[in-house]
């Protein structure tokens, strides 16, 4: 299990980070640690699958994509081990160049709805997000880009490297500058990291107050989200788990232990409720938020049990 270690590892500490790309490495995890197990029993065999399911599944809790991928991926009804690491290496496969396909479809859908001269902001450092701004540059349209820093872990960064490469005209802001700025920009767009079957949006903390923002400026809101970003356990009445990190990521530990009566909060993700989003962009199509349900039934390939 040394190689899905590594992998759970570089998740846990945000080496491989972003709802999707954490979900495509989880599941060329599991299909590549299964070929280490053709010589076990199919019983023996399927408790190390679930133990390395759980593995992965455990490091980080709030993108859906990651236990999503793993459902999709370790599912099989072989009865033998031979036929089960064939069915998880197809399973694997598929998801992958599904997603890999998805960002390309929803980069396509959502840029309809990019026009000549606008300026879009963005959060945080979303692949399908980018790849909606990418499209739409591509398509010859005149846009530029306003890029939030995302504290504490600064993933902005990491987006303005990427729009800045690509030749996308970009400014990057503080965070406390969003609504100060909103009134320059034309849409807002994010990515997801879960959307419950409400159609509430959970993605990076602050994504909320862009949110809010938009709103009150009159400016649309629309997320870029795989189908696998959707929450089936949401179905069965559970709240997504918003994970809480390190305050060292906020504060040097040893100027925290100066100030005995401070302590630190740093959740990692935040709630936008449905009525803030204007469009939910998936490869399936564009979908009011409304719709999370109906995408959670026909799109998402997961049994659901009560
Ligand atoms: C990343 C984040 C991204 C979503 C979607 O958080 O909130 O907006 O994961 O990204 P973190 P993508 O950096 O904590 O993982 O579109 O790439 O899946």
């Amino acid at each position: 299990m040394e190689d899905l270690n590594t992998t759970a590892e570089k998740i846990k500490t945000m080496e491989i980070r972003g709802a999707g790309r954490i979900a495509v490495a989880a599941s060329a995890a599991l299909r590549d640690y299964v070929m280490t197990l053709k010589s076990l029993p199919l019983s023996e065999f399927n408790v190390k699958l679930e133990e390395a399911a759980k593995t992965l599944v455990d490091t980080r809790p709030t993108a859906v994509s990651l236990p999503n991928a793993v459902a999709l991926t370790k599912r099989h009804s072989a009865t033998n081990v031979y036929d089960a690491i064939d069915e998880i290496a197809k399973n694997a496969e598929k998801f992958i160049t599904n997603a890999d396909q998805a960002l390309g479809k929803i980069g396509k859908i959502g840029a309809e709805r990019i026009h000549d001269g606008d300026v879009i902001m963005t959060h945080c450092n979303s692949h399908a997000a980018l790849s909606i701004i990418k499209t739409a540059f591509d398509q010859g349209k005149d846009i530029s880009v306003i890029a939030t820093e995302s504290r504490p872990r600064r993933q902005g960064f990491i987006t303005i490297r990427e729009l800045n490469d690509y030749g996308i005209p970009t400014t990057l802001i503080v965070d406390s500058a969003v609504r100060l700025t909103m009134k320059e920009v034309d849409l807002v767009v994010v990515g997801a990291d879960s959307i419950s079957v409400n159609g509430a949006l959970i993605n990076k903390i602050g994504t909320s107050q862009l949110a809010l923002a938009a709103q009150e400026a009159r400016r649309n809101l629309i997320v870029a989200a795989e189908t696998y970003k959707f929450s089936p356990r949401t179905l069965l009445g559970e709240m997504v788990e918003i994970e809480d990190r390190s305050s060292d990521e906020v504060i040097d530990a040893d100027i925290l232990k100066e100030l005995p009566n401070v302590k630190v909060r740093n959740p990692a993700f935040d709630v936008t409720p449905a009525e803030y989003i204007d469009l939910i962009i998936t490869e399936v199509g564009a979908f009011p938020p409304a719709m999370a349900f109906t995408i959670l039934r026909d799109y998402l390939g997961l049994e659901i049990e009560v």
